[in-house]
């Protein structure tokens, strides 16, 4: 999930290095290739924030701060489309982007595109869109996958069971060096986890869409190589893109030939994994269950059978949030650099969709 306004762990503030103020080059509040406003006005550029989530006033300070003179606007200062240059969003309509004629930069407020990808008709061809990518997001993913994968092997609800009951057993767990863990994806996120985790002992596979070497990491690469990652995993964890070739991914094929007893967690997008598919392997005891920070459709409905099964539990997306202090000078480093002209940090490949 990306985005919170208030940081939920103000201790992380003393592991994060805090970026050099930043020196803006091109006065951000100006821009002399911008035409004079047929009403005599100044004519100067603007930043929309656009997401359904934040009111965008921390943001607003961030940035300004990073940026003196930036003009910051949330929807309903919008005011003029034709000064609007720059867009911030998360999870907000994007069509309106298509009447923003001067429009230079998307950024996404989070590390995922699929919700910028999705509208991209909207949006004018020549634009850029960035993503975040940041060190402070995903510690935070590992930190969550550990947690969602520790859970499981070492039998945390089942104690927890046992201690209500009020009853002293032992149950066995695996070493690490006899669990194989596959991490779909070895970008930023999933890069970083199979790093952690082969540094604790596990047998780490990856996979990714291009050849990989990692130390202590089997790569795998290719759909075609996919079901090899696969099967010897007993636990995979989805730190993939959403893109047409990801979408459906883990489906009734995949989970029957994966070991019997893989245990799955997803943290990437709900619509990598077919949820129906995915409660019937876990029922016919194929996958022995599931850790899920994203659905499908969120937030599930009422009635979503995930609620109610015995062996998934479910976050509401919110394994690796973006934090606005930690984020803010690289979107002001990209606003500076696009009006300067100069190549920006973060690209998406709108092609590839990631
Ligand atoms: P990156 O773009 O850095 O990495 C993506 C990885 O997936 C790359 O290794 C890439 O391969 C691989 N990949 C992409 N397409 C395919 C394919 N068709 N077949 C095999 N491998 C493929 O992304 P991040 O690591 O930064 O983020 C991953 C995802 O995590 C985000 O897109 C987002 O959806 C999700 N996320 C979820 C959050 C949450 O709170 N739940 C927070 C942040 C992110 P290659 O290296 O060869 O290009
Ligand atoms: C995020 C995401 O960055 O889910 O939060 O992509």
């Amino acid at each position: 999930m990306a985005h919170i306004q208030v940081d939920p762990n103000p201790a992380m503030s003393e592991t994060v290095d805090a970026p050099a103020p930043f020196r803006p080059a091109v006065d951000v509040a100006r821009d002399p290739t911008i035409v004079p406003r047929p009403d005599g006005r100044e004519a100067t550029m603007a930043l929309l924030y656009l997401s359904r989530q934040t009111d965008g006033e921390e943001w607003r300070a961030l940035l300004t701060a990073e940026l003196p003179g930036l003009d910051f606007r949330t929807p309903g200062e919008a005011g003029d489309p034709a000064e609007i240059d720059a867009a911030l969003v998360w999870l907000h309509p994007l069509e309106e982007l298509a009447g923003y004629p001067n429009l230079k930069l998307v950024a996404s407020l989070g590390a995922g595109v699929d919700h910028v990808i999705v509208a991209r008709r909207a949006i004018p061809d020549g634009v850029t869109v960035t993503r975040i990518v940041d060190p402070a997001m995903t510690e935070q993913m590992t930190e969550w996958c550990l947690m969602a994968m520790l859970n499981h092997l070492r039998g945390w609800d089942a104690y927890r069971e046992l201690h209500r009951e009020r009853r002293y057993e032992e149950r066995r767990a695996p070493l690490p060096r006899d669990v194989t863990v596959g991490i779909a994806g070895l970008g930023e996120m999933g890069g970083h986890c199979a790093r952690v985790l082969s540094a604790m002992g596990y047998r780490v596979c990856g996979w990714s869409r291009g050849p990989k070497r990692r130390e202590g990491v089997a790569c795998f690469h290719g759909m075609d190589r996919f079901a090899d990652f696969l099967a010897p995993c007993d636990v995979v964890i989805c730190l993939l893109p959403l893109t047409p070739e990801t979408e459906d991914l883990f489906n009734a094929e995949r989970f029957a030939r994966m070991k019997p007893g893989c245990f799955v967690i997803n943290a990437a997008r709900g619509r990598h994994i077919v949820e129906e598919d995915l409660i019937a392997a876990i029922d016919s005891g194929r996958i022995a269950g599931a850790t899920l920070d994203v659905q499908r459709a969120e937030p599930m409905s009422g009635d979503h059978p995930f609620w109610y099964h015995p062996r998934i539990v479910t976050f509401p997306h919110v394994a690796a949030f973006t934090v606005p202090r930690t984020c803010a000078p690289q979107i002001a480093e990209n606003y500076r650099r696009m009006r300067a002209g100069e190549p920006l940090m973060n690209v998406v490949d709108l092609e590839r969709g990631y």
